[in-house]
């Protein structure tokens, strides 16, 4: 359900259009696309979610989830990222991120990037961001008694608590995510884009996942169709502006060299998990 009711009721005297985000989020980069590909004027506030600011009273009473994004239009709150960049497309619809007619196969897509997500945050965290790995059991205590998303709480205990996540977690993750790059892959084997000619929100909805399997060194490769899509992708200004100039300087460098010392160290690498293990076996 894309709008809610505020708990948080200043909300509702908000003008113009509001976007609490954080700089990595996957889910707020698809926000931010949308909001660049219609040229949207909007006002932003980042919530730093390795300082846990999305565990304070004021931000879970503006999204009850305590996740990144939500999204306030003129009063409207919205949260969950698919949602919010579709009410934006019907809402401000030039240019149209559309296909004309029948959208049953952009909202399919949509579906299945939501869906992916607790595959790329496990991901993400145990291939990329394991260094910021620095809580203390007060640390993490105080955030499971601040925080309401039960599901949140279990997944920092579980990360704070292990050098690793469970091998058979990792390995169903890799499958998954290999199955959705290779239904993206096949899907535009004689297209350009996603849903034809045109950029789609289809298209913004994946934008993120595969910019951050390419951080974590995942073998694109595997996927010809999908790097050719990718290199438009990198083109387009909206994914620029909204994506990459978010990310805190050097990040990208920090990030490859942790990936390429640990494989070095410990032999852990995303390649050594599910099929991307047998493939390279
Ligand atoms: N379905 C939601 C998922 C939102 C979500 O998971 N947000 C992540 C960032 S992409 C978040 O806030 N994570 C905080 C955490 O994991 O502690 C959406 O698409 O907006």
């Amino acid at each position: 359900m894309p709008i809610i009711e505020p708990k948080d009721q200043s909300l509702k005297e908000l003008k113009g259009l509001h976007l609490w985000h954080a700089e990595l989020s996957s889910c707020a980069q698809r926000v931010r696309i949308t909001l660049a590909e219609k040229n949207l004027e909007w006002q932003g506030y980042v919530i730093d979610i390795p300082k846990n600011e999305h565990a304070t009273p004021e931000y879970q009473a503006i999204n009850p989830k305590g996740l990144v994004p939500a999204f306030v239009d003129n009063g409207t709150l919205l949260i969950d990222s698919c949602d919010i960049i579709d009410y934006l497309d019907k809402k401000y619809p030039n240019p149209s991120l559309r296909p004309e007619g029948d959208t049953m196969e952009m909202q399919d897509w949509l579906a299945a990037a939501d869906k992916a997500q607790t595959d790329l945050k496990l991901l993400s965290h145990e291939f990329l961001f394991r260094p910021r790995k620095d809580m203390s059991e007060d640390e993490v205590e105080d955030f499971a008694s601040r925080h309401n998303n039960q599901v949140l709480v279990d997944f920092l205990r579980e990360w704070q608590g292990s050098d690793q996540f469970p091998k058979e977690k990792l390995d169903a993750a890799v499958d998954r995510t290999d199955a959705d790059f290779k239904k993206l892959d096949a899907a535009l084997a004689d297209r350009d884009w996603l849903l034809g000619n045109e950029m789609s929100l289809a298209d913004i909805a994946w934008m993120p996942n595969v910019h951050r399997m390419m951080l974590m060194d995942w073998p694109l490769e595997r996927y010809p169709h999908l790097c050719r899509w990718f290199e438009q992708v990198k083109a387009r200004p909206s994914y620029q502006k909204a994506l990459v100039e978010w990310e805190p300087a050097g990040l990208q460098d920090r990030f490859s060299r942790y990936v390429v010392e640990r494989q070095k160290e410990t032999g852990i690498h995303v390649t050594a998990f599910g099929v991307l293990a047998k493939a390279a076996a």
